[in-house]
């Protein structure tokens, strides 16, 4: 082997190192890329992204691009005054979205959200409120879901569901009472739709 031919040799060898180093941090490099922008799996999304912001969730939803107001108020066993779009914060429950139709709204969706924290023992009350109908359409149909998240689920699990109508501008409609025992199991016997009107609370004198 010439003296040359040997030089290049080497060349070589060194050239497929600093290529073999190269690839290890560029894979590197890539796994760490795609351990930061994975997608999102199914189960998460179905919980708000990773963990949902409470452990009592209800959602209301009415035909999107459909111009009408329509308010979700709850109150918890521990929110003396009913939150909704004029009380946004109780001590257990959060208005988290305020829907007014079209107005003020960039997109076409419909929808509701409230959040509670913590399950306390005792009644809950969800209501529905027609604020305004701007649309042609003659009844506005809502659709309920009330979920919760026990200490040891790992995902929100829907207890109720329903569908209510409303026809008339200052319509309000108790869609669902229900009673949450110590362990945050519903009460069967409890569940009802007996009216109780949440939006016109007043302060007890
Ligand atoms: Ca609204
Ligand atoms: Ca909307």
């Amino acid at each position: 082997m010439s003296r040359y031919d040997y030089r290049s040799r080497a060349v070589d060898t060194m050239s497929v190192n600093v290529s073999q180093k190269m690839m290890f941090v560029f894979l590197v490099l890539l796994l760490i890329v795609l351990g930061y922008v994975r997608p999102i799996p199914e189960d998460h999304k179905k919980q708000g992204l990773v963990n949902p912001a409470g452990n009592i969730m209800v959602e209301i939803r009415w035909p999107d691009k459909v111009d009408a107001d329509v308010d979700l108020w709850v109150q918890s066993p521990e929110d003396e005054r009913p939150v909704g779009y004029s009380n946004k914060g109780g001590k257990i429950f959060n208005l988290l979205r305020d829907d007014r139709g079209n107005m003020d709204d960039p997109t076409e969706l419909n929808y509701e959200v409230a959040y509670g924290r913590s399950l306390p023992s005792g009644e809950y009350t969800v209501n529905i409120h027609l604020y305004s109908n701007r649309s042609t359409l003659t009844e506005i149909p809502v659709t309920v879901v009330v979920s919760i998240q026990k200490k040891d689920d790992t995902e929100m699990r829907p207890i109720i569901t329903r569908k209510a109508f409303l026809r008339v501008n200052g319509d309000e409609i108790t869609v669902t009472r229900f009673t949450l025992a110590a362990d945050g199991s519903v009460i069967p016997e409890s569940v009802n739709d007996l009216f109780k009107p949440l939006r016109e609370w007043k302060e007890p004198q």
